[in-house]
């Protein structure tokens, strides 16, 4: 499998290609698994320090990585960026009526809702009752103001290259976070810090770290890992996530 990234263009190519419909990530931790390979390949990921190339070859991947507190840290891109609390800022802009440009001060100025969820990969790890809070998605829309005619949402990264999308239906619901803390703190760098999304009833990729931008659009743009195989609606338990895996 070829991944148009500059930063795993040196890493050695995936034994196999995304089959149809079917994840990719999955199939290569299973594949290492059943050949008795993760501790070595551990080893030699941690050693290496090329856990980029560990993130970037699938949301999978990083999973034989442990790490405190069961979440995994997953990143398609290394070092983890990080930007100075004074120059943040989240944009909100295509199809509304109001572009913004949100500090977090402007974040922390609008209501704030608290959502104690579980947090599931795709690949089976899943964290319990983890506190979330920030700003409901519909909050910030609501202040930006939705153009009639638009129906979806994408979500950029300041790493860079991480993309998500929802459909505007799905980004309204009351359980989709631009969340600010995690587990009562700040959100912590590794984890998207300042702001990161979680939504609540998707697989973790739909949960975007280090949130730089929402643009507001007719149509979906399928994400990072949605253009590379895994369904557009996350939905946990009722997408490809799960399809051939008695484990999750
Ligand atoms: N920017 C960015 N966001 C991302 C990812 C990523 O690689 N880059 N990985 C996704 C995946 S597959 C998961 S499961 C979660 C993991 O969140 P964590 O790293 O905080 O455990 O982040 C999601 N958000
Ligand atoms: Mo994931």
């Amino acid at each position: 499998m070829a991944i148009p990234d500059p930063d795993v263009a040196q890493a050695d190519p995936a034994p196999a290609g995304p089959r149809r419909g079917a994840p990719v990530g999955r199939r290569i931790v299973l594949g290492m698994i059943g050949l008795g390979a993760v501790g070595v390949a551990t080893g030699r990921w941690l050693s290496d320090g090329v856990s980029t190339v560990v993130a970037s070859t699938a949301p999978a991947l990083a999973s034989v990585i442990p790490a405190a507190g069961g979440f995994r840290i997953y990143s398609v891109t290394s070092p983890h960026p990080e930007v100075a609390a004074a120059d943040y800022r989240l944009t909100v802009t295509g199809m509304v009526d109001r572009e913004l440009s949100l500090s977090l001060a402007d974040l922390a100025a609008l209501p704030q809702t608290g959502l104690t969820k579980d947090f599931q990969c795709v690949t089976g790890w899943r964290v319990n009752d983890v506190p979330w809070s920030g700003v409901l998605l519909r909050d910030v829309l609501d202040q930006a103001g939705v153009e009639a005619g638009a129906a979806a949402l994408r979500f950029t990264s300041f790493d860079g290259v991480y993309t998500e999308s929802l459909t505007l239906e799905q980004g309204m619901q009351p359980d989709v976070l631009v969340a600010t803390s995690m587990f009562g703190a700040p959100i912590q760098v590794k984890h998207g810090a300042p702001v990161r999304l979680y939504v609540v009833p998707m697989y973790g990729y739909k949960s975007l770290k280090w949130l730089g931008g929402i643009e507001v659009a007719r149509t979906v743009t399928p994400g990072y890992w949605e253009e590379r195989g895994y369904d557009v609606d996350a939905y946990i338990g009722a997408s490809n996530g799960r399809n051939d895996d008695p484990n999750v």
